[in-house]
């Protein structure tokens, strides 16, 4: 497969990513906000900043450097990338304090709606050649109660084997190892993908050149991202990491849960297979 000639860059994949997020929220994802909540809550975050200042004492070129960073996040369409991997897991962390079932992680910027619609037992859509070690994933959609949820929807997204979306990076086509799989009569669903590789923040773009300034790994582990929605049930965003994975326990999104880890073995026909069951709480 083609490789490294047309490496995806920062600008183009936040591009893609804040056009994403406009749509998205367009569509009625983001709320309006009292106005008691903008000041009660931005107040508190200049308070914050206005503390960093005073407790490390910086200077004007400090300031300007920030400035001059914080320009190109903007103009590199990189907001929804540093958003959520810098922030989102403690929005998370808020939303999991009234949340039963499954733990949730954060949905991240590469979501895309409106997917094939599969059968319980599937196989994603990916390209004939299409790299990385072949994985079963099988499991059940149970609701709290225990009962099986049939014609549940798991809307599943997940990079390549290099670590790459589709729709946010040049020569994927669309649409792969994305996928709505529906559950059966029993809840269950077994869908064949191959297993994703880490991913790892564009270091061409602010935020990878923040990590690397500040010597962070702009890593995150290797993972599946999972919508898991029925009628009448609270849906679930989350995400399931890969037991002795790379960077499972230095996730620069810090989106990462014990609960959430799976733990593949390998089938007789050499295929990796990881089994996970999810619980779905009522609607509020
Ligand atoms: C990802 O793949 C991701 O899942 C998140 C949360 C942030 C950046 C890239
Ligand atoms: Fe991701």
């Amino acid at each position: 497969m083609t490789t490294t000639e047309h490496k995806p860059t920062a600008a183009g994949s936040g591009a893609s990513a804040t056009e994403s997020f406009r749509r998205a929220s367009a569509q009625g994802g983001a709320a309006g906000v009292e106005a008691d909540r903008i000041s009660t809550v931005a107040r508190a975050v200049l308070e914050g900043v206005h503390a960093a200042i005073r407790t490390h004492q910086v200077t004007y070129p400090e300031f300007q450097a920030a400035k001059k960073w914080l320009i190109e996040v903007g103009e590199g369409g990189e907001w929804p990338l540093f958003l959520d991997v810098f922030v989102e897991h403690v929005v998370e962390e808020v939303a999991a304090r009234t949340q039963q079932g499954t733990k949730g992680s954060i949905l991240g910027p590469y979501y895309l709606p409106d997917q094939q619609r599969l059968p319980s037992a599937a196989t994603l859509p990916m390209r004939p050649d299409e790299a990385g070690a072949p994985l079963v994933f099988a499991g059940q959609v149970c609701d709290t109660a225990g009962d099986p949820v049939a014609g549940a929807e798991l809307d599943l997204w997940q990079a390549d084997e290099q670590g790459y979306y589709s729709g946010f990076a040049p020569d994927i086509p669309d649409g792969n190892l994305r996928g709505v799989i529906v559950t059966d009569d029993q809840g269950r669903f077994e869908v064949t993908t191959v297993r994703p590789a880490p991913y790892q923040i564009p270091t061409d773009g602010p935020t990878g050149t923040l990590c690397v300034a500040a010597g962070w790994e702009p890593w995150r582990p290797a993972h599946l991202h999972l919508l898991v929605r029925a009628p009448g049930h609270r849906q679930i965003t989350t995400q399931l990491y890969f037991q002795g994975g790379e960077w499972l326990d230095a996730d620069i999104a810090g989106a990462t849960k014990p609960e959430l880890v799976l733990d593949p073995q390998q089938q007789a026909d050499g295929r990796l297979r990881a089994e996970y069951d999810f619980v779905l709480e009522p609607a509020p």
